[in-house]
């Protein structure tokens, strides 16, 4: 019984993630999930992508934590629109918060808005199984966690169009291998695109910058109405 109402849930939660992806294509914005660890460097690489993509697109953030909203306010200190969501212990976000959150949004979409960021809750689990409606979901990894990871949660990697390896300034400090964890996302992944980089620092930001760029492109901008 319970596994037949877990997938209720999530059938539900795929209807509305297709919702949101109409919805966000008829604005013309390019829909993206960041999931990754707690404290992996997913609020950082954003700060470090929106000034490496300043003038060239025009993001908007939601974000997820389970309390506070201290990733909110560095979004709003960079001038992103943003929208933080408290999931209250829930270790992940689902369609239905992001539909309630863009509405909160659409104000600021409705002038400008391109790319939808969203940072979801810090977990390599739970945010596997959940559709958000967006376009393209990015897994963020940092050398400080092992290179083990993708072995023990292959799913969030396999469900993932990109891995990005972060905080590789520090990886002179760690056991990390990277050319081991580059196996791994091939063979778990093989189309996925992988980029190293020290968000802190800048290096390697300038290729995730254009590729994500490109990829936004890529997306048919339909009627902003
Ligand atoms: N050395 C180094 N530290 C980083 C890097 N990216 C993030 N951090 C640090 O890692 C910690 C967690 O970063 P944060 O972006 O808040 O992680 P999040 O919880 O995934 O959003 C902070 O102390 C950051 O300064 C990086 O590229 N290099
Ligand atoms: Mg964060």
């Amino acid at each position: 019984m319970k596994i037949v109402a877990a997938k209720q849930i999530l059938k539900a939660n795929d209807q509305l993630a297709a919702e949101n992806r109409l919805r966000f294509q008829h604005r013309g914005v390019f829909g993206v999930n960041l999931v990754g660890s707690p404290g992996c460097g997913k609020t950082t690489l954003l700060e470090s992508l929106f000034r490496t993509l300043r003038g060239r697109v025009s993001p908007a953030v939601i974000e997820g934590d389970i309390a506070g909203q201290i990733d909110a306010d560095r979004m709003t200190a960079m001038g992103v629109p943003v929208v933080q969501i408290n999931t209250d212990g829930m270790c992940h976000l689902d369609a239905n918060m992001i539909a309630a959150a863009w509405d909160g949004l659409e104000g600021d979409a409705e002038q400008a808005v391109d790319m939808l960021i969203v940072e979801n809750v810090g977990n390599l689990v739970c945010t596997a199984g959940y559709d958000l409606g967006e376009h393209l979901r990015i897994v963020v990894l940092s050398v400080s966690e092992g290179d083990d990871k993708l072995v023990k949660y292959p799913a969030i990697f396999q469900r993932s169009q990109a891995l990005v390896i972060t905080k590789m300034d520090l990886l002179p400090y760690t056991n990390f291998n990277v050319e081991r964890v580059r196996g791994d996302m091939r063979r778990l992944n093989p189309d996925a695109e992988i980029f190293a980089v020290s968000a802190l620092q800048g290096d390697g930001m300038d290729g995730l910058a254009d590729w994500l760029a490109a990829r936004r492109s890529a997306v048919p901008a339909t009627s902003r109405s």
